[in-house]
């Protein structure tokens, strides 16, 4: 299952949701907003704090930069599966 650490009002965590919601695709949604203690796995797992970050783990894939997720998202799932 994709894993998505994001927040609501970022207009990038926005353009993968969507992404995510035109290809029909089920995803856990982690919501980590700046200045909270959760926001800190961020790091852990990426060692950015940088928010959209795609977690894939059946294609072993941690991926920040929402253009590149979109695209990797396009290529991947973009047939239904
Ligand atoms: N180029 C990045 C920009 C992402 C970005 O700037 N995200 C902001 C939130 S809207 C962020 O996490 N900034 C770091 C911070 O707020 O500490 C992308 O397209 O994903």
């Amino acid at each position: 299952m994709l894993e998505l650490y994001q927040f609501e009002q970022c207009p990038y965590c926005k353009k993968v949701r969507d992404k995510l919601t035109e290809l029909n695709i089920d995803y856990i949604c982690r919501n980590v907003k700046k200045g909270t203690e959760k926001r800190q796995i961020i790091m852990t797992i990426g060692g950015k704090d940088q928010v959209p970050l795609l977690v894939d783990l059946d294609n072993q894939v941690i991926m920040y930069e929402s253009d590149r997720i979109v695209e990797f998202l396009e290529l991947n799932y973009g047939v239904k599966k």
